[in-house]
């Protein structure tokens, strides 16, 4: 096996890989962009989300917390992404009772009360991938929907409809627009060669 060795290659590939190991930065900025573009969502835009469908890779939420709050009988926000066993802090703003029920496929997956302003609960259950609906028995006018994802590439536009979503692998993609609480998505393919690529939906 030995007659295979170059030390002298070896060598210099050993250096190069502590050099870049050393600067990761280096590394991603040259195979990496950012998406940016705008959407047309009216007066809804904080409904909706952007995300980019299957980058290869492994993410968790494990180290992310988020908040969901509770104020004047609305959740806020009203939708979100996570990525999957992401920590959701659930808080009551209001000076009277709501609880979390929160499903996904129709199945309950918890449900808990927060009868008391200021309480705060924490939970993460959110390890499928998918859509999970929050509702509060109390008020049936309130809603939240908890979207999880499976990589760190999602987004939400501005109130115009902008979006940037930074740091992207270099690839060939599909690009979501979805809005969780009408069940609608509309997909774009598009590939990211270079430092940066438009996608307007
Ligand atoms: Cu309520």
């Amino acid at each position: 096996m030995h007659s295979f060795r170059r030390p002298g290659r070896v060598g210099v590939c050993s250096i190069l890989f502590v050099f870049l190991s050393a600067f990761p930065c280096l590394v991603s900025s040259a195979s990496a962009g950012t998406i940016t573009g705008r959407i047309t969502c009216g007066s809804h835009c904080d409904n909706i989300l952007i995300y980019v469908e299957d980058v290869p890779g492994q993410w968790s939420g494990e180290d992310e917390v988020a908040v969901l709050d509770q104020v004047n009988k609305e959740y806020v926000p009203h939708v979100m992404a996570v990525l999957p066993g992401t920590t959701i802090r659930l808080q009551n703003s209001d000076p009277e009772l709501h609880n979390v029920h929160t499903y996904f496929n129709k199945e309950t997956v918890f449900n808990i009360s927060l009868p008391f302003q200021g309480q705060t609960a924490e939970t993460d259950v959110f390890t499928e991938l998918g859509r999970y609906v929050v509702l509060c028995d109390v008020h049936t006018e309130m809603s939240a929907y908890i979207v999880s994802l499976q990589n760190p590439y999602f987004t939400k536009p501005d109130k115009d409809g902008f979006y940037e979503i930074e740091n992207v692998p270099a690839g060939k993609y599909t690009l979501v627009k979805y809005d969780p609480e009408e069940k609608e998505r509309v997909d774009k393919s598009f590939v990211l060669q270079g430092e940066s690529v438009t996608v307007d939906f």
